[in-house]
This record gives C-alpha cells, structure tokens and sequence, in this order.
C-alpha cells in the first residue's frame, strides 16, 4: 500500500485558522519564478493537494491554508487557498505564516521581514517577546476603491462598492442585505453574501487602475455605531471568523476615501467571534485620478498543533465538501 504524507503547523488569526504546509508537495509542483507563478502551477499540477487538505474529512468547509515557497525578492515566499480555490492575498494567513515559522526559528527573529505574495510584495513588522509573537503588522499591496455596483436582492435596491485590497471586496451595509451583525449565528450572512457575489460579478465590474476584470472573492458586510464590525464571507460560503486582514484594508480605503479616516489615524474593526484587528493608512497617492492607499493592519495569530496527514491509495474516499 502506498503512502502520501504532508506536515503541517495550523495557526488560529482571531479565531480564523491556517493550515500551513510544511512538507509533503513535490517541489515539481511548485515552480516558477514568482510567487504568482508557483501558485500557477500548483494549482494546474498538484490542486488535489489542496482539496485534500483543506476540505473534509482531514479539513472543514472553513478552513484556510497557505503554502511557504522559496523567493528570493523577501524573505519568504507564500501563496494561499481555501476550500474552493485560491486567494491572492491573505491577513489573517499573513499574520499566522509570520507568527508560525518566527517562533518555530524558520524565519529570522527580525522586526521587519518582507513577504512575496501572490499580489505583490508586503512589508511586515513583528513585535517578539521572550521568542513568542505577541502581534504582526502588514502594509498591504495598493489599494482603492474601483466602482459601486448597484444589484437588486429580494427587490430591494443594494449598493456594493467594489474595492480591491489585495483581492477585491464587495463592501456592503449589513441591514441592506437584511442582517445584522449583532447575531451570534454569523452563518445567516452566508446565503445573502453569497447571492450579492453573484450579482455583483453578472454585472461584470472593473479595476480602474489594471483595466483588468475586478471579479469579486469576498463579500464584506459592515456595521458600524458602536465601533466598526464586519463579516467576510468567501470561496463556497465560508465565514473568516477573524475581522478580515484584506476586508480590514478594504474598509480603511473606503473610510479614507469617503473623508472619514485621516492618514495615520488608527480603527479597529471587529469580526464575528469578538476579535479584533487595528489598522491605519499609512500612505496615499493617485493614480489614474483614483486614489490609491497603503493600508497597514495588525492582529495577533497562535500556534494549534502540528499535523502529519496521510493518504494511503486503498482510501477512495478522498475528500469533499457538503453540497
Ligand atoms: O484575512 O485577508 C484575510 C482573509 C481573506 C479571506 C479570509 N481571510
């Protein structure tokens, strides 16, 4: 009987887990000259390496994971994925990549590391004590508001502004959708993120920087008053229990821009189990008349345990997800 076997660290970001993949993918998988590019490849090659780690039995339909990858423009090279695909970019993976291998003496105890993603390069700031990572800040790619699309659901009028922050969001106001965010049950947010995605991507929305598609991943639904909270919903249905590192940097763009969050001025925004990540813009400039923010957000990631997985050839289950 033949055996296949892959390490892990898994990390929880406020709540929200990462599975990181130590060992185990055949390097031939992963190769190319960029971050982008060796995800590119992963993706063709060894995809089933993703299904079968993150999704069921050996996963769940909310897990999330990132695979380390040699780069030699930062000091480390990381893609990310979830249970339906991939994302470009990840906070809450971020924070607990850097807090994972920092305290596991895989990357140097160095206050400021750089980060090759597959949306770009990311400057981070790691604050150690004793050897253990006690917060990791990240100044995110470029990022700006691309366009408000109006959608209809349930025949009410909805207006979802399109941000891209490292993946693009669609922002909207909770009780637009007819939810709220006080709820313990953050799974009632599922279906009508879901169905806003949907209309929003059918109206087919632009980057006004990249003149590229800005095809949406995530759905940000926000509320304010009493501090700012939010509920990202992304790939097939799953809930960041965290407040969203890239959803974090999406708000604080759309604050700047709407004139309510100066430069340097610092928000924290609350996510669907209680934790919290504190962000700023740390830098603005215009592009094409849009303007473009640098978006900084901070949050504090723990090890859960280390796994080996295996998969023998008489397991013909594989793995899978609930319809
Ligand atoms: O923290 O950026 C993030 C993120 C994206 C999707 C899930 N978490």
């Amino acid at each position: 009987m033949e055996q296949t076997e892959f390490t892990t660290v898994d990390t929880h970001t406020g709540g929200e887990p990462t599975r990181i993949v130590l060992n185990g993918i055949e390097a031939d998988t992963l190769t190319g000259a960029t971050v982008r590019e060796r995800r590119d490849r992963f993706k063709a090659t060894a995809d089933g390496v993703r299904q079968l780690l993150m999704q069921e039995p050996r996963g769940h339909a909310d897990m999330f994971g990132a695979v380390p990858v040699p780069t030699d423009r930062a000091d480390l090279g990381v893609f990310f994925m979830d249970t339906d695909g991939y994302l470009d970019m990840c906070g809450h993976g971020l924070i607990g990549v850097v807090t994972a291998l920092v305290e596991r003496g895989e990357l140097p105890e160095s206050p400021e590391l750089t980060v090759e993603t597959p949306a770009g390069l990311v400057d981070v700031t790691v604050e150690i004590a004793d050897g253990v990572v006690r917060r990791v800040a990240f100044e995110n790619v470029d990022s700006y508001v691309c366009e408000t699309v109006p959608v209809e659901q349930d025949g009410v009028p909805v207006e979802a502004r399109i941000v891209y922050a490292g993946n693009y969001f669609a922002v909207v106001d909770a009780d637009s959708l007819g939810v709220t965010l006080d709820s313990e049950d953050a799974t009632q947010c599922i279906d009508p993120a879901l169905d806003l995605r949907r209309a929003v991507n059918d109206a087919a929305p632009e980057d006004p920087v990249t003149g590229a598609p800005a095809t949406v991943s995530a759905v940000e639904l926000t509320a304010s008053g009493d501090g700012d909270r939010s509920c990202v919903v992304f790939a097939d249905g799953s809930v960041d229990r965290s407040p969203c590192g890239t959803g974090t940097c999406a708000r604080l763009t759309l604050h700047h821009v709407d004139g309510d969050l100066a430069v340097g001025e610092r928000v924290e925004v609350t996510g669907p189990v209680g934790s919290a990540f504190e962000g700023y813009i740390s830098d603005t400039s215009v592009d094409n008349g849009i303007t473009v923010t640098s978006p900084v957000v901070s949050g504090t990631a723990h090890i859960t345990g280390e796994h080996t997985f295996y998969r023998t050839d008489d397991d013909t289950l594989g793995s899978f997800t609930l319809a």
